[in-house]
């Protein structure tokens, strides 16, 4: 996929970061707990205790129900503790990855409800921004909405989804629904927008910029629209897409894409600011500020 360099590319060898032991096939490792330093657990605590006051009001509610029962506010989480509890709950687990792994691999855990779970952590000058995911971003930001399950349902079809991509050589355009919905997507509610963006929610500026900007896009969203849609990797989005509910999430991408990838490929593709005749731009949230003015 063209925004995430798996670990195969890594031309220059980058060196894995630590805290795990030998890879299987599928990449999977052990998560090495006892090898974290109070360093690195206090680290994780000031990411989670920043995140943790933005949330309220800008998460939506699956996320935020979720992420109080998982009890990872004091350190980085053991992940067989909370896959049990994720089993329990959705049948999805946990497995502990090095980082990136080649898209087949990736699609294969989530087609069988696994979901790959980084195992380093971040250095403190990354606390910002971070290119690749790191267990911050997995386990904030992702974990907490697999427990939803129509999400949890929609995620596993993906990965299907996935591996047919692949082998119709159409991954660019699952990538971007991967990009616009899991990472970067809202939703709607009776309060207003909300974020359930794995990327949005474990970022500290662009939760807020997503819900009350002026300046992006945000869209119904539409498969193959967003299917169609270039993104950002090194900014805030131009065009976020908004599904009603998880339903409508599922149901969109339960359709069989191949007639789409055929139509797309012979589309070009469209900017990520874009703005098509017709499509309703819809209005940011009032942020608290203004709805008190
Ligand atoms: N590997 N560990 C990990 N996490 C990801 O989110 C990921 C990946 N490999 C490939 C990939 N994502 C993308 O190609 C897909 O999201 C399209
Ligand atoms: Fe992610």
């Amino acid at each position: 996929a063209d925004f995430f360099k798996t670990l195969e590319e890594k031309s220059d060898g980058g060196k894995l970061r630590g805290n795990y032991s030998l890879a299987d096939e599928r990449y999977v490792v052990r998560q090495d707990w006892a090898s974290y330093t109070r360093e690195q657990h206090a680290l994780w605590r000031r990411l989670y205790q920043r995140q943790a006051k933005l949330v309220p009001g800008r998460a939506c509610d699956a996320f935020i129900d979720s992420l109080a029962g998982l009890d990872a506010a004091d350190a980085i989480p053991q992940f067989e503790r909370a896959s049990d509890a994720l089993y329990k709950a959705t049948r999805w687990q946990l497995v502990a990855v090095p980082g990136l792994i080649p898209d087949q691999t990736f699609f294969e855990h989530l087609a069988a409800r696994r979901f790959p779970v980084t195992v380093w952590l971040r250095e403190p000058h990354e606390f910002d921004y971070i290119v690749e995911p790191d267990v911050f971003h997995d386990f904030f930001g992702h974990v907490p909405l697999l427990f939803n399950p129509v999400f949890a349902d929609h995620l596993q079809e993906y990965g299907k989804g996935g591996l047919k991509a692949l082998k119709l050589d159409a991954l660019t355009y699952l990538a971007r629904l991967y990009w616009y919905t899991v990472e970067f997507g809202l939703i709607q509610s009776p309060q207003g927008l909300r974020a359930y963006g794995a990327g949005i929610l474990s970022s500290g500026g662009e939760i807020g910029y997503c819900l009350s900007s002026a300046k992006p896009r945000r869209i119904l969203l539409d498969a193959e629209r967003v299917m169609r849609t270039r993104y950002r990797i090194d900014s805030y989005q131009e065009t976020y897409f908004v599904i009603r509910d998880f339903e409508h999430l599922f149901a969109a991408t339960g359709p069989d894409f191949t007639p789409i990838y055929a139509r797309l490929k012979a589309m070009a593709s469209l900017p990520a600011n874009s703005l098509l005749p017709g499509e309703e731009n819809l209005p940011p949230n009032v942020s608290a500020e203004e709805s008190v003015s």
